[in-house]
């Protein structure tokens, strides 16, 4: 076989990597510094280093290997097609049996109405192709001055120009600017913004910004909203249970198009296969990627309703398209990996084994000093650490301070749980067993022991 085999130590590695790769969100001068971690293999819901430290990975990469690592099947499916039919195009009236195969399914395990995909290469262009398709919709249906796209703070819709814009992260703004025509509401975070009101209150209240923006940009402005069934790399922000019903009435009264963000919660994350269904919300577009393919591929897509696609279809030609739009090998590996999913019942495993099994031990996370609330959606879940629970205060310190000690520690014990400023954050493969949350949860909270003994002694436990 024809591998890229390792011969190096990591300190020449991590040399390489600094001299020459360029990382993703990461301070390159930091991380040359300091060196990156070397991932060599993995299997199931464990990574191994080039150290050989085995690391459970509580973030399935990133949101992405619902599946679990390792599975020889879509290897298998790889080198079939790539064998019979390694790339073909899909533009120029031209389609191959992959894309057709999975395009089919995709319209079979989408909520009813929603029987197109136009596909992507990732989530961010998945998501620049929903603002030039809403915007196109409503040219096509005579109001081309309706384009405005309202999305929220501290939602994540991707890097590119198109996603980053949509998405409501200023320092990503500030880095190059945001395109035009995109408005961000406020964010539906009950813990760190709802002071005294109940989540209920304060889910309706942050959905009704979304009427009051129609209303403030006038309704014959706005196209579409778009927003995450529960904010991932925002913090896991899980809406309190009055948020999406009233967003869903505000776009029906209006004639808004929704758009769903499905990139981290679609295919099982939830315990559905997508959080629509979780959360009742009925959209005109999901956009999808990830766990589409498990993240054996690159692969996103655009779900469009038979509403969307026929405005669409009706105004001829849409100037739009990637190379790799619906790639033969993304396809393939794509399709294998939703037949997993659905034969071997995992959407169901999360559901009726994992979920309920993690979700005591995780709630049971607040009785440590530094844990105020815990949301566990899924296999989705957060914890916000914080000096006072009862105040729900934040340190002192900069946000993300705490957060990122307790994450060196969670990194030292072999565990990848991220944080979000001050929230911790899991999305573990979906195969992950009891067994195998028994060792998540230990690694946790030995983690959060240390990381709260830490940041007492440095005099961090203080409210701000
Ligand atoms: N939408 C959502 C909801 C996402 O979470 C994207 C779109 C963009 O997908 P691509 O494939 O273009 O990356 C994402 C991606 C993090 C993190 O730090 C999250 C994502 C990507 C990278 C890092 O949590 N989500």
């Amino acid at each position: 076989m024809n591998m890229i085999t390792n011969h190096m130590s990591t300190a020449e590695l991590q040399k390489l990597d600094a001299a020459h790769h360029m990382h993703p969100f990461t301070d390159a001068n930091g991380l040359a510094a300091k060196g990156a971690r070397v991932i060599k293999s993995a299997k199931g819901v464990f990574l191994t280093d080039s150290e050989g430290h085995k690391i459970i990975d509580g973030m399935a990469g990133l949101w992405c290997v619902n599946i679990g690592y390792g599975r020889p099947e879509l290897g298998n499916v790889a080198k079939r097609q790539m064998d019979e039919l390694c790339y073909y195009n899909t533009f120029f009236q031209t389609t191959h049996v992959p894309a057709i195969a999975l395009a089919a399914e995709l319209a079979k395990i989408a909520p009813e109405g929603m029987n197109h995909t136009f596909f992507a290469g990732s989530g961010s262009e998945a998501n620049d192709t929903n603002i030039r398709l809403v915007r196109r919709y409503w040219q096509v249906k005579g109001m081309p001055e309706k384009r405005v796209i309202i999305a929220r703070k501290n939602g994540y819709h991707g890097s590119t120009m198109g996603g980053g814009s949509l998405g409501g992260m200023s320092p990503i703004h500030a880095h190059g600017g945001k395109i035009d025509g995109i408005v961000h509401i406020d964010q539906p975070d009950w813990w760190s913004e709802g002071g005294d009101m109940t989540p209920e209150d304060f889910g309706l209240a942050r959905a009704r910004a979304l009427e009051d923006a129609i209303l403030e940009i006038g309704v014959d402005k706005v196209a579409a909203f778009i927003g995450e069934p529960i904010q991932g790399a925002g913090g896991v922000i899980v809406p309190p249970s009055t948020y999406w019903p009233e967003i869903q009435r505000i776009c029906d009264k209006y004639g808004i198009l929704l758009i769903a963000d499905e990139v981290i919660t679609g295919f099982g994350r939830t315990g559905n296969m997508f959080g629509s269904t979780t959360f009742g919300i009925k959209p005109h577009i999901m956009t999808i990627a990830k766990g589409l393919s498990s993240g054996y591929q690159p692969i996103g897509g655009s779900i469009i309703s038979d509403e969307v696609f026929n405005v669409v279809a009706e105004g001829g030609e849409l100037f739009h398209g990637y190379t790799y739009s619906g790639h033969p090998v993304a396809s393939a590996v794509a399709l294998e990996n939703l037949r997993i999913i659905q034969e071997e019942g995992i959407v169901e495993h999360v559901r009726d084994v994992a979920h309920p099994y993690l979700k005591a031990k995780w709630d049971a996370l607040t009785d440590h000093p530094m844990v105020g609330e815990a949301k566990l959606v899924g296999l989705m879940g957060s914890i916000a650490l914080t000096p006072n629970k009862e105040k729900r205060a934040k340190f002192a310190s900069e946000a993300g301070t705490v957060g990122y000690k307790t994450r060196e520690r969670c990194f030292a014990n072999n565990l990848v749980m991220r944080h979000v400023g001050d929230r911790m954050i899991i999305a573990p493969p979906l195969v992950i067993t009891p067994e195998e949350i028994d060792i998540l949860i230990e690694r946790a909270k030995k983690s959060l022991d240390e990381a709260y003994k830490i940041v007492k002694d440095e005099g961090l436990f203080v409210a701000g």
